[in-house]
């Protein structure tokens, strides 16, 4: 049997290192609350400590044996009865842990998780491919979605904005290399990004294998002219931008004075959904002034925990999401967004099912 202490802010954390470090059948042995650091008691900090076991014959959840609840203050409880909240079915409870791990608001995850239990026929509490379709639908109701591209006018104006080195000019070669080569669609890119002649070249290269127009513009009234001279001749014009430090506020009144040129546009804002909560909203209020018509969140391929981000961002500023990108290759690596295919890349497809699979194995 093996015993170990863990000490956290919080229960909730302890109790996740414990999951995580000894499984779903750990037995907790007993919890505390400790006072750690601090001068002769002062300035200590509150955290609780939990000693918990694994690998402990199955009496144990049964039957206090004198050697190991010696020092023991409670009776050992199987971990996922001791976890709150708790809910009728393992794959409820592991759907609920995955929602947490991906900072998505206790309260309401376990409001979520609870709703989708009531609402299933008991015998559907653990198939995944119902739990899968309920909360779809229900996280569905928070987001919009704006993609694809709608080619509604001619010469459909879009401006790329973003923070540095999102994936701004990957995802441009992404999306014209779609409505290139998939809708047989004239597309022509330019590129306002001159601070770096590396950049120009990025997007340069992207046009001329696709055998579209690309110009270089340094001013806005060059901008003007340039869309004028597309804009009968093209289905769409992507437009590429300098990545700004949103801190940068020289940098950021220069690109409104190129977008607020042009009348009739969309701007999308790419956001790296890696990036940290924080720093992802201090970006969506510097480029709001912007008018940003729709988000779109790259890299979903490089971390699998960040559906909160992408979840808070979009019920905090309700901006319709078009494109999830997951990876850099183009043009393959990129989706039309909707509910389904950003909670298969976050959840379903890294997390959920391989998860119910280790806790199926762990039994
Ligand atoms: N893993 C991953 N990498 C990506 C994705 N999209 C872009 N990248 C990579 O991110 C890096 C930066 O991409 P760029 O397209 O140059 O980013 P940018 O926003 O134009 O950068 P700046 O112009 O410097 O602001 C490159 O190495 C891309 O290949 C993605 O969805 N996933
Ligand atoms: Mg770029």
């Amino acid at each position: 049997m093996k015993i170990k202490t863990y000490r956290a802010i919080n229960m909730q954390k302890g109790l996740m290192m414990v999951k995580d470090e000894m499984g779903p059948q750990a037995v907790i042995l007993e919890t505390r609350n400790v006072k750690v650091g601090g001068f002769f008691g002062l300035f200590a900090k509150k955290m609780v400590e939990i000693v918990a076991a694994s690998d402990y014959p199955d009496e144990i959840s049964k039957v206090h044996t004198k050697e190991i609840t010696e020092n023991v203050t409670q009776p050992p409880i199987p971990f996922t009865n001791y976890y709150t909240p708790i809910f009728k079915s393992r794959k409820l409870q592991v759907l609920y842990d995955i929602l947490i791990k991906n900072e998505l608001n206790e309260i309401f995850a376990a409001s979520l998780i609870g709703d989708i239990e009531r609402e299933l026929p008991s015998e559907l509490l653990d198939d995944e491919d119902a739990i899968e379709e309920k909360l779809t639908e229900k996280l569905g109701r928070s987001f919009s979605f704006s993609g694809p591209i709608n080619l509604d006018s001619p010469g459909k104006v879009i401006f790329f904005v973003g923070p540095t080195g999102v994936g701004k000019t990957t995802t441009i070669a992404k999306i014209a290399a779609f409505f290139t080569l998939n809708m047989a669609k004239k597309v022509a890119l330019i590129s306002i990004d001159t601070f770096r002649i590396a950049a120009v070249e990025q997007l340069r290269t992207y046009a001329e294998i696709l055998g579209i127009s690309f110009s270089v513009v340094f001013t806005p009234l060059e901008l003007d002219r340039a869309i004028k001279a597309y804009k009968d001749d093209v289905d769409l014009i992507l437009i590429d931008t300098a990545g700004r430090s949103p801190k940068n506020e020289l940098r950021m009144s220069e690109l409104k004075g190129f977008t607020s040129k042009v009348y009739d546009k969309e701007v999308y804002l790419v956001l790296s959904v890696g990036t940290r909560y924080v720093d992802l909203k201090g970006a969506v209020e510097k480029f709001l002034p912007l008018n940003i018509n729709s988000f779109i969140f790259t890299k979903l391929d490089e971390s699998n925990l960040f559906f909160g981000n992408i979840f808070n961002l979009v019920k905090e500023y309700k901006i319709p999401v078009s494109y999830i990108t997951f990876g850099q290759n183009v043009p393959d690596d990129i989706d039309i967004a909707s509910m389904d295919n950003i909670l298969r890349r976050c959840i379903y497809e890294y997390n959920w099912r391989s998860s119910s699979k280790v806790t199926a194995n762990s039994n």
